[in-house]
């Protein structure tokens, strides 16, 4: 993959690669090794015929893992602490220039995501602040592309591009009936006094609301181009923040930055915004970084060194301690001083503004996260793959010995005993025969346990349990039992989870004890996957509960009382409620798939060998010579078998994982 800049005008200094990137690029080493050796074992696979439609479905899944990875980190702070002087500071020094919009007072008026997606032009693509009179959270007007509309954007040519996405902070004017309708206005309390969230009107009883509602910026970088996704955010206290925003983006990401001021500090609005968004459990699970911006407020001639950097200490440490959080993961910056000792390659006010710190905590992290999420993604595949092989390859072995034991045993037998052999194969051919209408059987009962076990999950009642819930955010006058309601449908959903899990345990013992009598009276060696765990399903269930809990809070409850407000906030809800869902849904259709995978091809292994033992009995010829020239032709079958074993005993241990030591028994290697 190229990994080079993108050209611009400011060449010098892309060629200093950071050591942001330059951790990027040792676990994008780590992804094209692992890559190549994948495909090394896919090409080894479809050569020796080891390759089924399972095996070419999981190697593509596994290719698309690897490239597809996302990771972001969400930028959040009030307004005006500097998240995009911070983005443009660490991504967009390079264009010579600010590139994203930032300046005192409210700058970002709508969450802009910055990605690289090859496929789409350099762009900014805007939804409309409009869409909010509809329904339909953002994930829903990500797949209406007619819905937004895009601006193209050219890198050579940076002054033209930052002018462009100026429209981040592209504000209008309307009625207050219209921010009503865009959910810009709350309604009055009980008593009819209006809320103090409100904006002020003019004095044409007009207020300033955004023009967009939401900005995707397609733009060349290397660390988007291996992945990494930004979120910039507008300030998260304003009203008419949306719901989807503040969960599912906040919860999709892999890092918080939470920007503060050294020249404030943590003031009171700061630290409500960490309690609101960033401190529940859901939250804390993610690596939340502290980023005290703006140091070069305390740089003061007047004071020594020493003095400045004992100040800086002594903020950090309160700032850990106000959000309770490590010191380590407080960094103390100055973005803006950051971004002028890029432009203008000046190496020493680059390392005081902090900047290099900060590229080096999120670089690491970044790797880490990415390759933990690619190991256990990428290896439990692998393992899967390199079981099946050998699988295949162990039944291979025993078809082959059985083929030679029985040529063996017709060296030198009379006419008679040869077709009393060729009548005991008949008579195992019945048998196969009715081990095939047992397969049968066993698909079944299989087929019908997985249909039980997906009734707990499947759409018909997620959707029921869905409704419920959609009503009682919509239904209940001043949200009272609201939070009960919620409860009881995370209780649902986690009982649903539970017993589909428990369905498929049992589901699993039946068939494990159908098999073990299969294998003992028909000769087979079918073993049985263990069955689909739903845990980290439940887990992250657990973790979307948490993560709305504070909404249903009676501080916030007034928010609720917007129907557009709950509407979308239960809409996103239920969008990640249903992603879980979906997840453990394949979970168990792939698992079903491989099973049944194994029992036909089980089935009809055996019956290939049975074929190719009785041809070799009715056409033996009882000279020594011919049979002892079989033989030979067997045992270099075998033997070439043992090869194809001690390979993939190594390609397995080159991927970092030990192929069972039963296999390798089984295989003599
Ligand atoms: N002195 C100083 N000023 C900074 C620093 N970082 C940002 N600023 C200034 O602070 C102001 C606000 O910066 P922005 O990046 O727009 O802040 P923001 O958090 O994105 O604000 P919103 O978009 O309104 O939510 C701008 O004038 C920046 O130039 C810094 O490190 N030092
Ligand atoms: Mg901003």
């Amino acid at each position: 993959m190229d990994i080079s800049f993108p050209t611009s005008p400011t060449d010098g200094l892309t060629k200093s690669v950071s050591m942001m990137q330059s951790q990027f690029n040792q676990h994008q080493l780590w992804c094209v090794g692992f890559a190549k050796r994948l495909t090394a074992l896919a090409e080894w696979l479809e050569h020796n015929k080891l390759a089924d439609a399972a095996v070419y479905a999981e190697v593509n899944r596994l290719r698309y893992q690897l490239s597809s990875q996302q990771v972001m980190v969400a930028v959040v702070a009030e307004f005006s602490r500097g998240k995009s002087e911070l983005i443009n500071a660490l991504f967009f020094a390079h264009y010579g220039r600010r590139i994203l919009p930032a300046g005192a007072g409210r700058t970002t008026m709508c969450p802009a995501e910055m990605a690289w997606n090859p496929m789409l032009p350099v762009s900014i693509r805007l939804l409309p602040i409009e869409t909010r009179k509809e329904a339909g959270s953002i994930a829903h007007w990500r797949v209406r592309p007619d819905a937004w509309i895009t601006f193209t954007l050219n890198p050579e040519e940076p002054a033209e591009m930052a002018q462009t996405l100026h429209k981040v902070s592209e504000v209008q004017r309307v009625s207050v009936e219209e921010a009503t309708r865009l959910g810009f206005w709350l309604p009055d309390g009980p008593n009819g006094e209006r809320h103090l969230d409100n904006p002020v009107p003019d004095r044409l009883g007009q207020v300033e609301v955004p023009v967009w509602r939401h900005a995707c910026i397609n733009i060349p970088h290397p660390l988007l181009q291996q992945g990494l996704v930004i979120l910039d955010t507008p300030g998260l206290n304003a009203v008419g923040v949306e719901p989807d925003l503040t969960m599912a983006l906040l919860g999709q990401a892999q890092a918080t930055l939470f920007i503060l001021g050294a020249d404030t500090g943590v003031t009171k609005s700061d630290l409500d915004l960490w309690r609101e968004h960033l401190s529940h459990a859901a939250a804390a699970h993610i690596p939340r970084y502290a980023i005290l911006n703006k140091i070069d407020t305390l740089w003061d001639d007047l004071k020594s060194p020493a003095e400045v950097t004992a100040e800086l200490e002594k903020q950090c440490i309160d700032t850990a301690q106000l959000l309770s959080i490590n010191r380590q993961s407080v960094v103390a910056i100055s973005a803006q001083k950051g971004l002028v000792a890029k432009i203008q390659h000046d190496p020493e006010l680059l390392a005081r503004s902090g900047l290099l710190d900060l590229e080096a905590i999120l670089g690491g992290h970044l790797v880490r996260e990415r390759q933990s999420i690619i190991q256990q993604n990428c290896l439990s595949g692998m393992t899967r793959l390199q079981t099946s092989a050998a699988r295949a390859l162990e039944r291979r072995f025993r078809d082959t010995t059985e083929q030679k034991n029985h040529i063996q045993s017709t060296v030198g037998k009379s006419a008679q005993t040869l077709e009393a052999m060729l009548a005991s194969m008949a008579v195992e051919k019945a048998q196969v025969g009715r081990a095939g209408k047992e397969f049968g059987r066993l698909e079944e009962i299989c087929l019908a346990g997985v249909n039980q076990a997906l009734s707990y999950i499947s759409t018909p009642s997620l959707k029921a349990r869905m409704h419920a819930m959609s009503k009682a955010f919509s239904d209940r006058l001043l949200k009272i039992g609201l939070r009960q309601s919620y409860e009881e449908t995370f209780d649902a959903l986690q009982s649903d989870l539970h017993h589909c899990e428990a369905e498929m345990a049992r589901l699993h013992s039946e068939l494990l004890l159908t098999i073990k009598n299969i294998n003992t009276l028909h000769g087979f060696a079918i073993a049985l996957m263990s069955a689909p765990k739903l845990g980290g399903f439940a887990d992250k269930l657990t973790n979307i509960r948490l993560s709305y809990l504070h909404h249903l809070e009676f501080t916030h409850s007034w928010r609720l009382l917007s129907h557009d407000y709950s509407e979308r906030l239960v809409q996103t809800l239920c969008m990640q409620i249903r992603v879980i869902f979906e997840s453990a849904h394949a979970d168990i259709d792939t698992w079903t798939h491989s099973t049944v995978q194994v029992l036909e091809t089980e089935l009809m292994e055996r019956k290939r060998s049975l074929a190719k033992r009785m041809a070799a009995v009715s056409g033996v010829q009882t000279s020594s010579a011919d049979t002892d020239a079989q033989i030979a032709v067997l045992d270099a079958q075998l033997e070439a078998i043992r090869a194809q074993g001690r390979r993939l005993v190594a390609l397995s241990k080159e991927m970092g994982s030990d192929l069972n030591a039963h296999a390798q028994q089984n295989l003599g290697v």
